[in-house]
């Protein structure tokens, strides 16, 4: 089989199970809901699904936590279920891609359990058991911190060890220094590739190899023993292991979650002839509205500081042949109305998140949109600390209850930047429970249904969703955004984010205002001969953006 690049045509569609469509009326979604909105997913144009765990799984992290890689949660349907979902997105001309949960396992896999019941057994050596230090062990093997706050570390019963966890405490990390680990990742890809999966979105994959010494590291604000834990030195090697072994048996495509990856190691990551994976997740861009990578520590959005994260990767990857995910949103992240400088008010809130789309869609990588970000919907109605569901949000609030010196920060950012947000039921009509469910859903439902479904928005040719499709159609007919050169035409501005997109004599570019003000633009002059293929407005001024105006524009000789 020919190892290609098609996903370098790929428009992806992240989808999150649990809350986008529940066909057997139990609350919660389901592979048939999904099976049920294809024509919903080819209308609006994206050809590839990435869909979020459906293992097997205690649910400690919402399927971030499998017990059973060969079986599904039985809430979200069979493996049936699944082929036939394959199958039908087949014949549609959508890829699937799923979620590759392989740095841990649940507390609940087998593997797991028999490590637990016998010291000796051989699964012990699949995970990361450590002897405790002082008299009675009493304390955790070394001073490293987690991805939910608090020690990496949790003492098995009474007895001096202690495994490692860089999640919850239900999610212990795979070692995989043990070949056998290994073997057994191989043959889930393959079990799932010879199914007909088109490729794999790898969680945390920058995690998979630990400097195994195991020892104190500096302390920390958060993450500490990070260098020991985040591309550790055996990460390459294990990935060309799986491309060579696995991946290049098929024309399949791989997008690692690199949490902290900077854009060199990224660079090493996806360079073609190293043979690891497509491309990458980064989070540069999510991380300028905070303060050292940490999303609880609000820092004001910066324009300037926005623009030149895009430049330096579209460049970067561009230099080496290498390519980029493109992404706003996703399972983890809050809502994108209202962040990135854009608009929550009624009258400007469907105009910035059309600018905020435009701005990202046409750059040179994969896109991705998440589910509900095509209708605009926005963070969810919590009102107390009970209404979520998320273990990280309890993980940080009771952080926020036991250390005083964190509850301002965390009273301020606890609520706005829980996953939740993300994770409400997708929004499809303006029916009790937005035509997700019959019943009340796991996660309680936006208010604003009414005002934001899907239903909706396809009746209206202006509509956000609306927008999405013809970004999409956009980007299948104009082979430059796929291969034109990026270059930041204003780096200096304050509230204008402009780029174009160059390849031999074609030229896109694209002109977006990030303020609410009307913005002279000397620009638009220059460009004012292109052909303008999609902007916001319905009236375009020659030297005037107005308040989140974007204007796409292309010429040819
Ligand atoms: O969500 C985050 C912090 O709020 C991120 O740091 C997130 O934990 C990190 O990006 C890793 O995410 C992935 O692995 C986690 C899972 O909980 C996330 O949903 C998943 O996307 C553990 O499997």
């Amino acid at each position: 089989m020919k190892h290609t690049d098609w996903y370098k045509d790929a428009i992806i569609y992240q989808i999150y199970p649990r809350s986008f469509c529940d066909s057997n009326n139990d609350g919660m979604g389901d592979i048939q809901g999904i099976i049920s909105k294809i024509d919903y997913l080819k209308n609006l144009g994206i050809n590839c699904i990435w869909l979020s765990p459906i293992y097997d799984s205690p649910q400690e992290d919402n399927g971030y936590d499998i017990s059973d890689y060969y079986s599904i949660y039985k809430p979200f349907g069979t493996m049936d279920d699944l082929k036939e979902l394959i199958n039908k997105l087949h014949e549609n001309g959508i890829r699937l891609i799923m979620d590759l949960v392989v740095n841990h396992t649940s507390s609940e896999h087998k593997w797991f359990k028999e490590a637990l019941k016998d010291p000796n057994s051989k699964y012990r050596n699949y995970y990361y058991f450590k002897k405790g230090k002082g008299k009675n062990y009493n304390r955790p093997p070394n001073n490293w911190t987690g991805f939910f706050g608090g020690t990496t570390w949790e003492r098995v019963g009474n007895s001096p060890y202690y495994y490692l966890h860089l999640f919850a405490k239900g999610q212990p990390d795979l070692n995989w220094e043990n070949e056998e680990v290994r073997k057994e990742v191989k043959n889930i890809l393959k079990f799932y590739l010879d199914m007909g999966v088109d490729g794999f979105r790898c969680d945390v994959i920058t995690l998979i190899s630990k400097k195994q010494d195991f020892k104190n590291r500096a302390p920390t604000l958060a993450l500490c023993g990070k260098d020991a834990y985040v591309n550790g030195p055996r990460l390459h090697e294990f990935l060309h292991e799986l491309y060579l072994d696995v991946y290049s048996n098929y024309d399949c495509m791989t997008v690692g979650e690199t949490v902290l990856s900077t854009l060199n190691e990224a660079k090493e990551l996806t360079i073609p002839s190293r043979e690891e994976l497509s491309m990458v997740f980064n989070f540069d861009h999510t991380n300028v509205d905070n303060f050292f990578g940490v999303k609880w520590i609000e820092r004001k959005f910066n324009l300037k500081r926005f623009k030149k994260v895009f430049s330096k990767w579209q460049n970067g990857m561009y230099e080496v042949n290498g390519w980029n995910s493109l992404f706003i949103e996703n399972h983890d992240q809050r809502r994108s109305p209202g962040r990135f400088n854009t608009s929550l008010d009624n009258e400007y809130k469907d105009i910035s998140s059309k600018m905020l789309a435009s701005t990202y869609f046409l750059m040179q990588g994969t896109p991705f949109i998440y589910q509900g970000q095509e209708l605009g919907m926005t963070n969810g109605d919590f009102k107390t600390i009970d209404d979520f569901k998320d273990v990280e949000t309890h993980n940080i609030d009771k952080m926020r209850k036991e250390i005083p010196i964190l509850r301002p920060i965390l009273n301020k950012s606890l609520f706005r930047e829980s996953r939740d947000n993300a994770r409400t039921p997708f929004q499809w009509d303006d029916s009790e429970f937005a035509g997700f469910s019959t019943i009340t859903p796991w996660i309680q439902v936006n208010k604003n249904k009414k005002e934001i479904n899907a239903k909706k928005e396809l009746q209206d040719e202006n509509s956000l969703l609306c927008y999405y499709q013809k970004l999409i159609k956009l980007r299948k007919e104009y082979k430059i955004i796929k291969t034109g050169k990026y270059n930041d035409l204003l780096p200096n501005s304050k509230y204008i984010f402009a780029y174009n997109r160059k390849e031999n004599n074609k030229e896109l570019v694209v002109i977006s205002n990030f303020s609410k003000k009307n913005i002279k633009c000397k620009l638009l002059s220059k460009y004012k001969e292109y052909k303008l293929l999609l902007s916001n407005y319905a009236d375009n001024d020659n030297t005037i953006l107005k308040p989140y105006e974007t204007r796409i524009l292309y010429r040819e000789g």
